[in-house]
């Protein structure tokens, strides 16, 4: 805690300089946690003159765009050689919810060579070492962990109603809606300071879990109907997903947002995996409940990781070659690590 502070002092010194150029780098598929932190930081950057662009990898999926300067983001699959422009003229890069400059897609390289300081607001585990280290796998998102960062260098009177929002959005959402990792007493100090800020906590609400694609809907019905395993050895769901039911489905990005947490719902399902194939890959979202660490079966056998309950890995592989693997690891995982 005491390091933390100490950070978040040597960035204030650094903001001091109202030249510094920034540019905020949420993870590859940002969700409401990346968005919601890189919208928040914007605005207050845009309050106090430095500036900034936030810059992804990949897109903002369509759900999301409702928060401030969201919409503004430049892709680098639309516009690479701005992206790099952007990149070398920065002095700070600013690497919201993510511990690793992997997590940065086809940004990596550019931002692992760039002259610019990097700083880091996260709250993963093991977070790679960077030049300001604002990181802590205790709180429940980064933008909860953004706003202490936030009040403590420019005060509580720049939090405006629509920062209020993007921070709700991601502490919400990391959450489980609440649900989840968000015990601890101070979260809900903080939601009470954003009330008081303006937060209009019913319209986040709606639009995180009340506005659906017709896609959105189609594809989880088939997911869930058609093809959710239970496995009969272990306490796993299992649900693989083909680049053709994408395609016959019209899938949006952030159409499957929270549908691997669908089966934890059911009492003997203690993991649940979703395998989705996407254009020669495969991504595998992992959730548990209880002590079960899903971040180390993504770790260990899938060039992921994550939290303790939620983690993500990937394969260039076939799909049926992942499931097959998701099989044969399943006895090796629950040998070593559940308890
Ligand atoms: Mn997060």
């Amino acid at each position: 805690m005491e390091d933390l502070e100490k950070e978040i002092g040597r960035l204030k010194v650094r903001l001091q300089d109202k030249n510094v150029k920034a540019v905020i780098i949420p993870h590859i598929s940002p969700d409401g946690d990346a968005a919601g932190s890189c919208s928040a930081l914007s605005q207050v950057f845009e309050q106090v003159g430095i500036d900034w662009h936030i810059l992804t990898c990949d897109y903002v999926p369509e759900y999301l765009k409702f928060l401030k300067n969201i919409s503004s983001a430049i892709s680098f699959q639309e516009k690479p050689e701005l992206c790099k422009e952007l990149i070398s003229a920065a002095d700070l890069i600013f690497m919201l919810d993510h511990n690793t400059v992997m997590r940065e897609g086809k940004l990596e390289g550019i931002v692992a060579n760039a002259r610019a300081e990097r700083v880091m607001i996260d709250h993963h585990p093991n977070p790679e070492l960077q030049q300001f280290m604002i990181s802590n796998a205790k709180v429940s998102s980064t933008c909860e962990l953004l706003y202490t960062v936030i009040t403590k260098i420019f005060g509580k009177e720049v939090i405006t109603s629509d920062i209020a929002n993007s921070l709700y959005c991601g502490i919400n959402t990391d959450t489980g809606g609440l649900s989840h990792n968000s015990s601890r007493p101070e979260i809900y100090r903080i939601i009470a300071d954003l009330l008081e800020f303006g937060l209009d906590k019913d319209l986040i609400h709606r639009q995180i879990y009340q506005v659906n694609n017709l896609s959105r809907l189609r594809l989880m019905g088939n997911t869930l109907l058609n093809k959710l395993q239970v496995d009969t050895r272990y306490p796993v769901a299992i649900m693989p997903i083909t680049n053709e039911e994408l395609e016959k489905y019209d899938y949006k990005d952030g159409d499957l947002e929270g549908l691997v947490n669908i089966p934890l719902s059911v009492h003997n399902v203690a993991v649940s995996i979703q395998i989705t194939e996407r254009k020669g890959r495969v991504k595998l979202s992992f959730r548990s409940k209880g002590k079960i660490p899903v971040n180390e079966w993504a770790r260990i056998w899938f060039n992921g990781g994550g939290h303790f309950n939620a983690a993500g890995g990937q394969m260039e592989r076939p799909l049926e070659e992942v499931i097959k693997k998701v099989l044969e690891t399943m006895p090796l995982f629950f040998e070593q690590f559940s308890k």
